[in-house]
């Protein structure tokens, strides 16, 4: 008889469980999405007081504030999925309910400008002349794949217009994105570059219409198409007062740039801190679902 009730109460317990964590996926599920300045205000929170820039991805995990609450400077993760997410490029994290922002860079590493490198697009335009030139962005191979650069910028703007400085090669921009603050990719013009293939260099400017106001936004070039290096010095945003915004950090597809020495390694005391810490994660959640778990018991008795 003992016996009985004992497993009866597991079976309780175990079907108590399974509600539990079903309704929290209910939960997550549901919530309300933050309002835009309230995504805007997030992102500038995720920077954690400007210690990082150049987000690279922003994942919606909802129930990960029960691990983390509001706010988690997790510092640098290599892994390469998570929550449904993959091929994700290693980078710092930080939680700002209810999304992750990895970010590329530590802001504290100073960082010279390398020839050709993603780094040479930000700022005003600063390459004088047509030709092969260092102070300009350029992809790893001339005409091996469809390149892309997203740039990041200081402000969120609405912008009106899209001006891409192309020094070298131009003519292959043929699509732009911007991202809204919840991190959701929109297409702001798709077409031809207004830039002739032949005129040496050019500024394509594509006027652009956007409903919301972005701090990123990625410009898509068909480099295959234009023989040749297909150079981007500068990326300019112009809004509606016809105030110009540069990038402050730019990613790239490729680049002919060499690696930054100082990038962080992937040592093996690395991975396994990083283990370590998933492993703690894992503690807490069983843990919190153990608490659920008594406290739904005790309130059946
Ligand atoms: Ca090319
Ligand atoms: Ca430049």
């Amino acid at each position: 008889m003992r016996h009985r009730l004992g497993w009866s109460a597991l079976l309780m317990g175990l079907l108590v469980l399974g509600g539990l964590f079903a309704l929290r996926q209910f939960n997550g599920a549901h919530a309300a999405p933050p309002a835009a300045d309230a995504l805007e205000e997030a992102f500038k929170k995720a920077r954690a007081e400007g210690k990082y820039r150049m987000l690279l991805h922003q994942i919606k995990v909802d129930k990960d504030a029960e691990t983390y609450g509001q706010f988690k400077d997790l510092g640098h993760q290599t892994r390469t999925e998570y929550a449904g997410q993959k091929e994700l490029s290693p980078g710092y994290w930080v939680y700002v309910a209810p999304y992750w922002y990895v970010w590329r860079d530590k802001t504290s590493v100073q960082r010279g400008k390398r020839a050709w490198g993603p780094e040479q697009a930000t700022g005003e335009p600063d390459t004088d002349g047509a030709g092969d030139i260092q102070t300009a962005w350029a992809s790893a191979s001339q005409d091996g794949q469809k390149e892309w650069l997203t740039l990041e910028y200081d402000e969120f703007v609405t912008p009106t217009a899209v001006l891409v400085h192309e020094t070298f090669n131009p003519g292959s921009l043929y699509r732009v994105t911007a991202f809204k603050p919840n991190g959701e990719e929109v297409e702001l013009w798709s077409g031809t570059d207004p830039t002739e293939t032949d005129s040496g260099r050019g500024i394509s400017e594509v006027p652009v219409k956007a409903n919301f106001k972005t701090n990123r936004i990625r410009i898509f070039l068909d480099s295959p198409a234009v023989p040749g290096w297909n150079e981007i010095d500068a990326v300019g945003l112009r809004d509606k007062d016809k105030k110009m915004y540069w990038a402050v950090a730019v990613d790239a597809s490729s680049t002919y740039a060499q690696p930054f020495q100082d990038a962080p390694a992937v040592t093996p005391a690395r991975v396994r801190d990083e283990r370590l810490e998933r492993l703690e994660q894992e503690v807490r959640e069983l843990r919190a679902t153990v608490e659920e778990l008594k406290k739904a018991v005790k309130k059946d008795k």
